[in-house]
């Protein structure tokens, strides 16, 4: 009997079927943020580089400067990473024609052709995202929120054209696609008027969602602070939870690194799917505040995924990845990501919620104690190496070795 054989009769033990669970963890779509590869940078501005409501840290060698580059560093990385996969894109990634240069408020469905024949051509789904900030702009820390008419319509205006755009991806691709609306809008001291600024935002929300968009999930995503807009953010948690509570087809998007630190998403996805019949996620790890670290196999994110798994929600929680490092290979951050957060859905998958369930019902507290924690050291790492060898990826840190080839071959050329 192989290590394979032997692990999966340990867990068919505990009543978990483990060709299921890989199954599941197969088919699951993780949406991998695009921005990773580039720093957020994206390809709309002049001197492309984060800021206005948004910060990188880093400045590591090799980071994707155009479309070609940013795909080809994606296929590099999608190449060691099991599962299906959607591509994460925002506005700022518009691909523009040689010499042509286009307003964010105007941009158009052809602007992200090239996007769409690529991930045709790789069997990759899409997701959407506008772009309110790094850009001139953002005025005051203020897009849709501001009191400034003209600024408050140009983003109102780019939402519009984002939700376009979408709409008309997901008929390329015969598919629904997120887009997902967050803005960095806030105050760095203490406000004058907390309401004006949410009221504005609601009305800029109510224009942007009012076309019916068939191929298009809404969704809008609060934070708790930003820096250097500690003291006030427009777009709470509660200003988007009851935002999409009262409009029907708009999801309150979870992003964890959005919340106080003890504050937990992996218990607000059950809550919340008590009452939307989709929850999307930005999974992200905040190390101290909404620092965007790479995904890590850690607590949280076990038990994340955990609350999908257990609450029957694969089809109805939207995975899409969060961070951005530009202080290590960028390649390597999105593989290290990417396989965590599927390795965690594997894990999750794995674990034998129908017992654990009934022990609670039954106030059998200290056997869910026990199975609980024996539960967590079952021999996962033979059924991960069996997954990942039947989806083609190495099993083991060996795909590192093709990440620093191509830093050496591609990357380092990159002046
Ligand atoms: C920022 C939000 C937002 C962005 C991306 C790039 O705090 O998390 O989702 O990270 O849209
Ligand atoms: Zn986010």
């Amino acid at each position: 009997m192989d290590r394979f054989e032997s692990a999966q009769m340990r867990y068919e033990k505990f009543g978990v079927d483990v060709q299921a669970a890989m199954r599941a963890a197969s088919e699951t779509p993780i949406s991998i943020n695009c921005w990773q590869g580039d720093d957020v940078a994206g390809f709309d501005q002049p001197n492309g580089a984060a800021g206005d409501g948004i910060q990188t840290t880093g400045n590591y060698p090799g980071r994707a400067r155009n479309f070609e580059e940013l795909t080809a560093d994606f296929l590099c990385a999608a190449s060691l990473i099991p599962g299906k996969k959607r591509i994460n894109l925002h506005a700022s990634y518009a691909v523009f024609a040689p010499g042509e240069r286009v307003e964010r408020d105007r941009i158009e469905y052809r602007h992200f052709e090239p996007w769409v024949a690529f991930a045709k051509a790789h069997g990759f789904g899409i997701d959407f995202n506008p772009t309110c900030f790094s850009h001139p702009m953002v005025r005051d820390g203020l897009t849709l929120s501001s009191p400034d008419e003209r600024t408050r319509r140009f983003w109102i205006d780019h939402c519009v054209a984002s939700r376009r755009i979408a709409n008309e991806i997901g008929r390329a691709l015969g598919d629904q696609v997120l887009n997902n609306v967050w803005v960095p809008d806030g105050l760095k001291d203490v406000p004058a008027d907390r309401m004006g600024p949410r009221m504005r935002l609601k009305e800029s929300l109510d224009e942007v969602f009012a076309e019916r968009l068939p191929h298009v999930i809404d969704s809008v995503e609060s934070k708790v602070f930003g820096i250097g807009l500690e003291s006030y953010t427009v777009g709470s948690n509660e200003f988007y939870m009851a935002y999409a509570a009262a409009h029907p087809g708009v999801y309150n998007l979870l992003d964890n690194g959005h919340y106080h630190p003890t504050e937990m998403v992996s218990d607000k996805i059950p809550a919340l799917l008590c009452f939307f019949d989709k929850v999307p996620l930005h999974v992200t790890r905040a190390v101290r505040w909404d620092s965007d670290h790479v995904v890590l196999f850690d607590d949280e994110i076990r038990e994340i995924m955990k609350e999908i798994v257990r609450n029957d929600a694969l089809d109805r929680v939207l995975i899409g990845l969060d961070f951005f490092d530009a202080s290590i290979n960028r390649v390597a951050a999105w593989v290290v990501g990417t396989r965590s957060a599927r390795k965690a859905l594997l894990w999750a998958l794995l674990q034998p919620h129908e017992a654990l369930r009934k022990l609670q019902d039954a106030s059998r507290f200290t056997e869910k104690m026990v199975l609980m924690e024996e539960a967590k050291t079952l021999p996962f790492g033979d059924i991960w190496e069996e997954f990942c060898r039947r989806e083609g990826v190495p099993a083991d840190e060996s795909w590192f070795e093709q990440v620093a080839r191509y830093e050496r071959d591609v990357l380092a050329n990159r002046a």
